[in-house]
C-alpha cells in the first residue's frame, strides 16, 4: 500500500481523535482554502475544534467569497450545543478585534491563549505572534512581504514550488520560526504545560526542549496544508493533508 491509498482510507472513513487543531487559513485571501478545510474537519470524528488563529485575513468583509461563508456557517453548526463539540476561538494577529463579533455571531468563545488538560497532560495553543514582536511587524507580516508573498503564491498556485522554496530558503522566516519555537516552549514551561501548539509562521514543525513539546500547526495557505490532532492518550500528530485533497486545489 502506497502513501497515497493509506492517506485515502483514512479520509473514507472519518478518523477519530479528540482534537484537531487548524490556524492560519487566511478567509478573504487570494490563496485561502476553505473548501479543503472543511473537507479535512469533515474527515474526522472530534470533540474539540481549536481555530489557532489567523482565520480571517484581515477586517475587510467584502473579501469573503461564497465558499468562505461557507466554512464559517460549517463552523456555526459545528458549535451548536447540539453537536457536543467544544469549538474554541484563539486570536491570531490577522484577526485581532474580528474574533469578537465572530464569537457573537457563532456562538465560539475566543480567547488569546487556551488551556487544556488530556490524560494527564497540559497542552497550551498560542497563535505565536506574541513572540516574534519585532519580526511581525517588519518581515513575516509587513505588509509589503506579506503583499509579495501572496502575489507569489497565487502567480505560484499550480505547485507552489517557488512559495515552498521562498519559505524554506528564507533566513528571516527559518529565525521566525525558531524564535517562536524558542520563546513558545520557555512560556509554556511557565505555565506549567507540557505542550504548547503554536501557528503563524506558517511553517509545520515539531520541536521538544528539556520536557515541554512545541508542534506548529503550518497554515492552510500552502499545498498541501497541515493541520495537528490529539488523540484520547495526548498524543499529538502533526498531518499533512492527503495528496486527493490537495489534487482538488484548483477548485478551492
Ligand atoms: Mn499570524
Amino acid at each position: 500500500m502506497n502513501q497515497y491509498q493509506e492517506e485515502f482510507q483514512v479520509e473514507s472513513g472519518q478518523r477519530k481523535v479528540e482534537t484537531i487543531i487548524v490556524s492560519d487559513i487566511h478567509l478573504g485571501s487570494e490563496v485561502a482554502r476553505p473548501k479543503a478545510v472543511r473537507k479535512v474537519l469533515e474527515s474526522h470524528d472530534f470533540n474539540r475544534l481549536i481555530l489557532l488563529g489567523d482565520i480571517f485575513d484581515d477586517l475587510n468583509f467584502n473579501r469573503l467569497k461564497k465558499d468562505h461563508w461557507n466554512l464559517l456557517s460549517y463552523i456555526r453548526k459545528l458549535s451548536n450545543p447540539d453537536r457536543n463539540k467544544e469549538v474554541v476561538w484563539v486570536e491570531g494577529n490577522h484577526d485581532e478585534g474580528l474574533s469578537e463579533i465572530m464569537s457573537l455571531m457563532m456562538g465560539v468563545k475566543v480567547y488569546d491563549e487556551y488551556v487544556w488538560e488530556s490524560n494527564g497532560k497540559t497542552f497550551l495553543a498560542i497563535h505565536g505572534h506574541q513572540f516574534d514582536k519585532f519580526l511581525t511587524e517588519n518581515v513575516l507580516i509587513s505588509n509589503v512581504s506579506s503583499y509579495v508573498y501572496d502575489k507569489v503564491q497565487k502567480w505560484d498556485s499550480e505547485t507552489q514550488s517557488i512559495s515552498r522554496f521562498i519559505k524554506r530558503r528564507s533566513k528571516s522566516w527559518l529565525r521566525l520560526s525558531n524564535k517562536v519555537a524558542t520563546e513558545a516552549i520557555e512560556y509554556a514551561r511557565g505555565k506549567g504545560a507540557d505542550a504548547v501548539i503554536c501557528g503563524h509562521t506558517h511553517q509545520s514543525i515539531s520541536v521538544s526542549n528539556e520536557g515541554v513539546a512545541y508542534f506548529n500547526t503550518g497554515c492552510w495557505t500552502d499545498i498541501p496544508s497541515n493541520y495537528i490532532v490529539i488523540d484520547s492518550d495526548g498524543n499529538v500528530e502533526i498531518r499533512e493533508e492527503s495528496p486527493a485533497l490537495a489534487a482538488q486545489r484548483n477548485a478551492s
